[in-house]
């Protein structure tokens, strides 16, 4: 975020989180040019086994999935759209009506409608440029005539940095975009053994690391925050009880941020919560989905068993 308004927004939430106890900054922050760049890189390093996974199971799957979803769909993509699950998806489809990638940036998503216009001059694409996780306005999703059907298609387990109550309301967000007779084809990492997790969430290479200290930076350089940047190191931390990993900032040694003249003191072994990742079962997904009003009737795995793609309907 460049803007002046993106910015004052990152200042009061980086000002609010962290006067918070425990503090914590929103996980979307972690995202800006830098960050999005690293969180290409962790989906390469040989620990984040999420990307791969989730692309096994669309190799694997494709065709089932396509069948369900049937000719004359409208696809709506929660994201850009500029990823090889959604060619591997658009590729497999009988005939589909549209495909609508709806994404913030608007760099990101004129790139993406660019290069699937050229790989697929057949299918109508029809960009939004907008937040995905505030409401849409139904007439930008709106097609005459209307589609059979509506697919919302959210792959990569970015529910999984949702907080329950949290990802129950966008999942509720997700059923009426496709309602009446549409489905949910949503992405889940699967709840797995510690060790597999520290090292997704920990990278040998501190790639994950280094996306995790980038938030630090970025305060630095978008809101002039007084940080020593040295004295906070990255850790990933298992909770069971949560299902969740959750990333941390943690100071090594006492140290001060100072944002605005407000100072915010931090002892050794203090932390900033950064993210949390949860992890789901079949069954605590689904039990999450009926929160929403969603019925999970159909679950994909990939062949190792790590990660999983849900259709849920109304
Ligand atoms: C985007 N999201 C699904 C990633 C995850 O696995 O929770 C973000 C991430 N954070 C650290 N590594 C990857």
């Amino acid at each position: 975020m460049s803007d002046t308004s993106g910015s004052e927004a990152f200042r009061e939430d980086v000002l609010a989180g962290l006067s918070a106890d425990p503090p914590t900054i929103p996980c979307k922050y972690l995202y800006d040019a830098k960050g999005s760049d690293l969180f290409e890189r962790i989906c390469e390093t040989p620990e984040y086994y999420v990307t791969r996974a989730d692309l096994a199971l669309h190799e694997t799957h494709m065709d089932e999935i396509a069948s369900m979803i049937g000719p004359n769909a409208h696809v709506i993509e929660l994201g850009s759209g500029a990823g090889i699950k959604t060619r591997v998806l658009l590729a497999s489809l009988d005939s589909p009506r549209a495909y609508t990638p709806i994404e913030i940036s608007a760099a990101a998503l004129a790139q993406s409608t660019r290069d699937l216009e050229a790989a697929f001059p057949a299918i109508e694409i029809r960009p939004v440029q907008a937040d995905y996780t505030r409401p849409i306005a139904s007439e930008a999703l709106a097609l005459d005539p209307p589609a059979r059907m509506r697919v919302v298609y959210f792959p990569g387990s970015t529910i999984s940095n949702f907080e329950h109550e949290d990802a129950v309301a966008f999942l509720d967000r997700l059923r009426r975009i496709a309602a009446p007779s549409g489905a949910v084809l949503i992405g889940v990492d699967l709840v797995k053994p510690l060790e597999r997790l520290l090292a997704a969430y920990d990278d040998a290479g501190g790639i994950t690391a280094a996306f995790n200290r980038n938030l630090l930076e970025r305060m630095r350089r978008e809101i002039d925050a007084e940080i020593d940047a040295e004295a906070f190191v990255h850790e990933a931390r298992y909770y069971d009880s949560l299902e969740r990993i959750e990333m941390h900032l943690v100071a090594r040694y006492p140290t001060t941020i100072v944002i605005d003249g407000r100072s915010f003191e931090f002892a050794a072994g203090d932390s900033i919560h950064t993210e949390s990742s949860h992890k789901y079962s079949v069954a605590s997904f689904k039990s999450l989905a009926e929160q929403a009003g969603l019925r999970s009737e159909k679950v994909w795995f990939d062949p190792d068993g790590l990660f999983s793609m849900h259709w849920l309907i109304s």
